[in-house]
Formats: structure tokens, C-alpha cells, sequence
């Protein structure tokens, strides 16, 4: 057996079976990332990084838990991770983005949940998940009745926090989740045993605003006459930040932006002068998940940017780095991550504004609203993202889908369809 595979197994992992997953996963990865023409040389350290999900990274953290360090798995991009990082512990996404899994949720929970969460839970499940073992806490919030219901259940057996998200952007709703924010640092205190200090905290928001500075510098990149990365390359970036150390994964990030500099310069572009730009908006790819931009990017289009929580909802908005004492900063960290525009809120007007203003930024030929079958927030969100597309004059399609392939082949046929309405019209 494998130094690695050993570790597994030391963790409870049904190794076997994690072996087939990540079989599974190479295959898509090969097919689907690896193929691509004309990748950026310094895509190679986040190939390493995704290789690593399941491994290195899995070997970090324990080697870090035996120096006292904690690890918190999350679910959705409302936690505040600046106060994680400020207690020294390790904050990780925990989200499934593999159709692998989903069976073994299905056998426990009912089908008709989203492939986000079932994929997730079946991760779980099966004992194929590397961080659930070593996770000392996780963090669910109030977003969607799938979640909010699904934490319900794990918490029974897992050390478990509940972030309550407000329904509305009310001055009430802002004053219950600055409470919040007060009641998750004070638990991810009493977890790791530190006391959070305004200098190492101010330093996380630093480190984190960074990390947001320098994903929106790729995503103003890909905005380019002719992007220099391709949309499943800047996804995978994405995907990572979620999982990744910060510090490095910044350091590499600030490689790739030069990279890509020097590209836009140079010409240098995966697409021919002429593609079809698509803005993605909806709900989250995570890591494991390319489905969506695959069927884009190989039906002759270029994913330009994405509207969504592996995307701009994760790195829009910067928290204030004026503020000093702990409570001002906790002020800062709140209002910055209230601003985030998912659609549990009701009324959720800025998302859908934001979605045309994005499409126009972005010089879109046409928006993709991309909505996880189950997820009825997003789904009934996109009659209005629809309409005020439409009043904007800019084409768009709607896709529910899972994790399967299944359907990929109807799905290609709608996005060619999409793609053959825009002939005529100037790119
Ligand atoms: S802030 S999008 S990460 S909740 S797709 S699980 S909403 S049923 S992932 Fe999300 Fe936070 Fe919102 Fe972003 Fe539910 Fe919808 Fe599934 Fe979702």
C-alpha cells in the first residue's frame, strides 16, 4: 500500500473505493482540463493543487493538526474565513462537486436534493471524503432548505455550527448576522483555545483581500478582446481557492495574472479572434464539477466569466482595512460578507442587476444561467435574471442539471442552439 493510501486508511477511509473515485476523477480530469490547447504555463501548479485535493493538501493538514492546528470544513462562501485563519485554524470547502458519490446520499437521504449537497453527503458516506476525518468542526449556514435540513442531520454526529443567514438585507437582517459573525468567532475561539487578536485578524483580512484583489485581476483578464485562459481553466483556479493554502495559493495566483498580462499583450489566447463570448451565472461548480463549461467551451464558445459562488460571489467586495479594535472589525468582516448576493434573499434586486451589468461588462454574447437541478432558489430566480436579460436585448438560456452525463448530449444541442441564434449578429 501507498505512504498515501496508508494515511487513508490510518483515517478510516475506505480505500479502495477512494482509489476508484480518484480513477474516476483522473479520467474527467484528462478528458476535460489536461486536453485543453494552449493552457498557460503556470496552470501547472494548480493541476498539482487539484492532484493534491486528495493528497499533499490532505498531508498538509494532518501534519498541522499535530502541531496543535485545527481544521473547519464549510459549505458555502458566507463564512467568514479572515476569523478562521486568525485562530490558526484551517478553513476548507468541503463540497462535493462529483456524480460519484451521489448514489451512496441516495441511499440514505431523499433523491430530490441538489447534486451539490448530495454529492457531498455521499462523499461522506462512503468514507471517501479525506477531510472528513480530520475536520474539528464544520460550519452549515441558513441558505437553502436542503442545507438547512441536512445540517440538522449531520450535526447529530459531527461537531457542528449553524451560521443563521437573515432572509432579508433589512437593517434587522444586518443586525442578526453582525450577531452572527460575534457568535462564530467566539466558537471558533472556544474551539481552538486562541484568543483573536485585532493585529493577526487585520492581517487575515489583508491576506484575504488580497486573495479577492488578485482573483478579480484574472477575471478582468478573461474580460479581454480575446481572453488569454479559457473559462474551465479559470474555473479550476477558482475551485481551488476554496481549498487551497492562501498564502501560496496567492503567491501562485499573482504568477498567473502576470502570465496572463503577458498574454493579452502578446495575443496569446486558447479561442480564434471571433468566439462567442458566455457569462455563466447561478449556482457553484466545485472542484470536481466542469460539466457546465465543457459543453460551453467544446461547442465553440468562451466562457468569459462567472456569476457565482466559484466565481464573483467569492471574490467581489473587499472588507474594510481601516478598522482597529475587534468589534469594528467583526463590523467590517460582516458587512462585507452580507453583501454577498445569494439567492436564498428575498428580494434578491441586485443579483439581477449585477447579472446584466456583469454580461455587459463582460462584452457577452449571451448568458447561461446554470441551475443545479432542486435548487429552487436559483431556478425561480432565473424568471426574473430572464426577463431583464431580455430587456436588455442580451440572449439567454436556461439549464437544470445534475452532476450526470446524462444529459449532456441534449444539453450541447441547446447551447449549439443558443450559439446558432447569435449568427448575424456582430460578435
Ligand atoms: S452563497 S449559492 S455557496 S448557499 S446549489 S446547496 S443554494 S440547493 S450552494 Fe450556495 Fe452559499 Fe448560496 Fe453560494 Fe442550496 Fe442551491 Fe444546492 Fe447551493
Amino acid at each position: 500500500m501507498s505512504e498515501h493510501n496508508q494515511l487513508l486508511a490510518d483515517l478510516g477511509l475506505d480505500v479502495q473505493l477512494h482509489d476508484k473515485l480518484l480513477a474516476s476523477q483522473a479520467k474527467s480530469y484528462r478528458d476535460i482540463i489536461l486536453s485543453q490547447p494552449d493552457r498557460p504555463g503556470a496552470m501547472a501548479y494548480f493541476d498539482r493543487a487539484a492532484h493534491g485535493a486528495h493528497g499533499g493538501r490532505v498531508r498538509e493538514i494532518v501534519d498541522a493538526r499535530e502541531q496543535g492546528a485545527k481544521m473547519i470544513g464549510t459549505f458555502c462562501v458566507y463564512v467568514p474565513e479572515e476569523i478562521i485563519l486568525a485562530a490558526g485554524a484551517i478553513p476548507v470547502a468541503l463540497c462535493g462537486g462529483t456524480t460519484f458519490s451521489v448514489p451512496y446520499a441516495e441511499k440514505a437521504f431523499p433523491r430530490d436534493i441538489c447534486p451539490l449537497v448530495k454529492s457531498t453527503l455521499g462523499l461522506a458516506l462512503a468514507d471517501i471524503c479525506p477531510y472528513g476525518p480530520i475536520k474539528d468542526m464544520a460550519v452549515g449556514e441558513t441558505t437553502c432548505d436542503a442545507k438547512k435540513k441536512v445540517w440538522d442531520v449531520i450535526s447529530q454526529s459531527v461537531n457542528f455550527h449553524v451560521l443563521e443567514l437573515p432572509q432579508k438585507k433589512t437593517e434587522r437582517g444586518g443586525d442578526l448576522w453582525l450577531h452572527e459573525v460575534h457568535e462564530f468567532k467566539e466558537r471558533v475561539e472556544e474551539l481552538t483555545g486562541a484568543r483573536i487578536e485585532p493585529g493577526v485578524l487585520a492581517q487575515k483580512v489583508r491576506l484575504m483581500n488580497r486573495k479577492r484583489r488578485l482573483l478579480r485581476d484574472l477575471n478582468e483578464l478573461r474580460m479581454a478582446p480575446r481572453p488569454p485562459i479559457s473559462g474551465k481553466d479559470a474555473l479550476l483556479v477558482m475551485q481551488l481557492a476554496l481549498i487551497d493554502e492562501p498564502e501560496r495559493f496567492c503567491n501562485e495566483l499573482e504568477a498567473l495574472v502576470a502570465e496572463l498580462r503577458q498574454r493579452v499583450e502578446d495575443g496569446v489566447s486558447p479561442f480564434a479572434p471571433g468566439t462567442r463570448r458566455v457569462l455563466v451565472a447561478g449556482c457553484p461548480s466545485v472542484l470536481g464539477n466542469w460539466k457546465i463549461h465543457h459543453i460551453i467551451e467544446t461547442s465553440g464558445a468562451a466562457v468569459v466569466c462567472d456569476e457565482s459562488c466559484t466565481g464573483t460571489r467569492y471574490f467581489e467586495n473587499l472588507v474594510d482595512e481601516g478598522a482597529q479594535a475587534v468589534d469594528e472589525q467583526l463590523e467590517a468582516i460582516a458587512e462585507r460578507y452580507l453583501r454577498i448576493d445569494c439567492s436564498c434573499f428575498t428580494p434578491n434586486t441586485e443579483r439581477i442587476e449585477h447579472v446584466v451589468e456583469l454580461a455587459g461588462e463582460c462584452r457577452a454574447d449571451a448568458v447561461v444561467q446554470y441551475i443545479l437541478q432542486y435548487c429552487h432558489t436559483y431556478n425561480i430566480e432565473a424568471i426574473r435574471i430572464a426577463r431583464a436579460l431580455r430587456s436588455a436585448g442580451i440572449p439567454s438560456l436556461e439549464i437544470e442539471t445534475d452532476y450526470s452525463e446524462e444529459d449532456a448530449g441534449q444539453l450541447r444541442t441547446r447551447v449549439e442552439a443558443l450559439l446558432e441564434s447569435l449568427q448575424g449578429v456582430s460578435p
